[in-house]
């Protein structure tokens, strides 16, 4: 079935259909490491790339390639290259398009293993970065260097919720001779298309929305362009950041109802970050569907919808914060997200404990500062869970 045409929510259900010869309707797992080859002309043209055909898993398997098809036709890119975790694509990225002496400008308030791989360890080898407001169109524009070779924006970033203007960056990378990739985890394909606004390279840990359920870590590159699609995949499959056939399953499993999840999370959300506005014992909220949102229209343009992320400041800060996660009775106090139950965690003690209290604060992670990722549970059950849990707050 051709999907390109079609709607979103019928390329999540059929693009990346199962090609086995029993007409079965899922992709099967193909739990191989290897492939047969009829005779050694047969292996010797698939290794020469004259012939279709599978080799070996960590350089391509169906059901792995049946995952890669279908978040590539959702992010509208000529392919996609399935990584091990959502780490897993960020160095092979960073590896496949840095060179020594180059230099990237990414997001301050990126995810902190991000800004820690290109600071510390590609710094090892010789490529330098900057980590600026992404937000801020001339602090991006100040930090280009002649060497400057990419831009790696977060948006929305975790967990301050700031929007970057996808295609004001990717006219500022192309100008320099640079190209954009845009991790859009927190977005999803459902809410994001990055490539539609030029970036060059869509990334997203697949562990959150995608799979969705909290059961599978995972990651995914799409590319836009061919060329720079086998630079990728070459360096995924040289330094064997695959992901691996059970996990394809699973993922592909979990992205069918992706439309249908995040449209059920952002309703409640929608709901819940009102209401925490509300109350008395939060300084502010930072949710993209709320007008007090800084970049409010921004979100608006570049997104589908607000999604189901929610981080708010309690006026109450640290002890206010930990005690906020001790009492709730259904959101799950754990990292991670996008999955369809609700987890909160308190980025000061626990995610971002080991910064200095200065670093942390200059990145935005204040003291009291909640991140609620909205599941897909009753939202009137989540509300009664918060409102229990903010007033024996008070009572503390
Ligand atoms: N990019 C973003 C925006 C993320 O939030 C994460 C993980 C990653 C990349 C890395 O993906 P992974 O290797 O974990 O699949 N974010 C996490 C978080 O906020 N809590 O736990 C993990």
């Amino acid at each position: 079935m051709h999907t390109n045409h079609k709607g979103f929510q019928t390329k999540l259900v059929h693009a990346g259909a199962p090609k086995d010869p029993y007409g079965s309707v899922v992709t099967p797992i193909y739990q191989t490491s290897t492939f047969s080859f009829e005779n050694t002309q047969v292996g010797a043209d698939r290794f020469a790339g004259k012939a279709d055909g599978y080799i070996y898993t960590r350089i391509g398997n169906p059901t792995i390639r049946a995952l890669e098809d279908c978040v590539a036709a959702l992010e509208e890119g000529v392919g996609g290259i399935a990584t091990s975790s959502g780490m897993g694509a960020v160095c092979t990225v960073c590896l496949a398009l840095l060179d020594r002496d180059t230099h990237v400008v990414s997001t301050a308030s990126v995810y902190g293993p991000s800004r820690t791989l290109m600071e510390k360890h590609l710094g090892r080898f010789g490529v330098s970065s900057s980590f600026v407001d992404t937000s801020d169109l001339e602090a991006v524009r100040h930090a280009l260097r002649k060497n400057t070779r990419m831009i790696y924006v977060e948006t929305p970033s975790n967990p301050m919720m700031q929007i970057t203007d996808i295609r004001a960056m990717a006219d500022l990378a192309h100008a320099q001779g640079a190209l954009l990739v845009v991790d859009s985890t927190f977005a999803s394909p459902y809410l994001q298309k990055p490539l539609s606004m030029d970036a060059d390279v869509v990334l997203h840990s697949v562990t959150k929305f995608i799979n969705g359920h909290a059961d599978v870590v995972g990651g995914i590159l799409i590319a836009r362009d061919k060329a720079v699609y086998r630079r990728v995949r070459d360096v995924m499959v040289i330094t064997g950041c695959n992901m691996d056939p059970h996990q394809a399953f699973l993922v592909h499993r979990g992205l069918k109802t992706l439309a249908l999840r995040i449209e059920r999370a952002q309703e409640s959300a929608m709901k819940i970050a009102s209401w925490i506005e509300s109350r008395d014992e939060v300084a502010w909220v930072r949710y993209t569907g709320l007008s007090s949102h800084p970049q409010y229209e921004l979100a608006r343009r570049q997104m589908r919808g607000p999604g189901s992320m929610i981080s708010f400041e309690l006026k109450g800060g640290f002890e206010a914060g930990k005690t906020l996660m001790n009492k709730v009775r259904l959101a799950v106090l754990a990292v991670s997200l996008g999955g369809v139950e609700t987890l909160i965690e308190h980025p000061a003690s626990m995610t971002h404990a080991g910064l200095p209290a200065e670093e942390r604060l200059k990145a935005g992670i204040t003291d009291g500062l909640v991140r609620y990722s909205v599941g897909i549970e009753d939202p009137d059950d989540l509300l009664g869970d918060l409102e229990q849990a903010l007033a024996s707050d008070q009572a503390h």
